[in-house]
């Protein structure tokens, strides 16, 4: 089972060497895509500088929203499963190992890494309580016993993407996947992940906003498709 990890990156110079490095060790089948999203912190040179066959790279001429990068990352994708990978450091990509054994051994279709199982030290309030309500309107909107709506690790067959059809451009890809993956009828499992929360000193950029999108996208799906 290859697994295609996508990696939307807008402007994370500090840390995209480090993720990537880390991407690379984990001992599982893969390829990797990197969408750069206009960057104009220097990410770009950097990305430009790499030399390696096992990381593909698509650079877009201007910041669109992570949505819309993930989309074009997906038209590139050739595994069997996939995930989506930030340029950061708040997920660990070991996780995926153990996301990958759950498919394999239950033989389901979707899995989410969720932080709350995990255990993890909290984000600041906002987004704690943030995640919390965007799960419990997931919950009650899409019938499912979520822990963690929003989390980034959500594990899905291709062959299931391939039957969806995603409009996002933001960070409203999260909660657009979730309901088009419930409203066609798949079972949502969760395993427990860790999470290293980073502030917005240190570079987070999804904001309240962000989040009145999220609630909006999810009731939205809810009656259309
Ligand atoms: N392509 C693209 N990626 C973006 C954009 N904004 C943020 N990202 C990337 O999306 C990832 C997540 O951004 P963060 O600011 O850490 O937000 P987060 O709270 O972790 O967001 P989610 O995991 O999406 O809920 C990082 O890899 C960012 O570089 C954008 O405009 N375009
Ligand atoms: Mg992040």
């Amino acid at each position: 089972m290859k697994l295609s990890v996508i990696i939307p990156v807008y402007n994370e110079k500090r840390t995209i060497l480090k993720i990537l490095k880390k991407v690379l060790e984990v001992p599982v089948e893969k390829e990797i895509i990197i969408v750069d999203d206009g960057s104009t912190d220097g990410t770009k040179e950097i990305l430009q500088s790499i030399n390696d066959e096992r990381i593909k790279i698509i650079f877009k001429e201007k910041n669109e929203g992570k949505g819309t990068a993930i989309r074009e990352g997906l038209k590139h994708i050739t595994g069997d499963i996939v995930v989506i990978q930030d340029a950061d450091l708040e997920y660990n990509p070991f996780d995926w190992l153990k996301m990958i054994e759950f498919i394999k051994e239950k033989k389901v279709d979707v899995v989410f890494g969720s932080r709350i199982l995990g255990k993890n030290k909290k984000s600041s309030f906002v987004f704690h309580y943030g995640g919390k309500l965007v799960t419990f309107l997931t919950n009650l909107l899409y019938g499912t016993k979520l822990t963690d709506a929003p989390t980034c690790y959500k594990m899905v067959k291709k062959e299931i993407l391939d039957r969806i059809n995603l409009k996002c451009k933001r960070f409203e890809f999260c909660q657009e996947l979730t309901a088009k993956l419930r409203k066609r009828g798949y079972k949502i499992y969760e395993v427990p992940i860790s999470y290293n929360p980073r502030s917005i000193r240190e570079g987070k950029k999804i904001r309240w906003k962000d989040g009145i999108e999220a609630i909006w996208t999810l009731i939205k799906y809810k009656f259309i498709d």
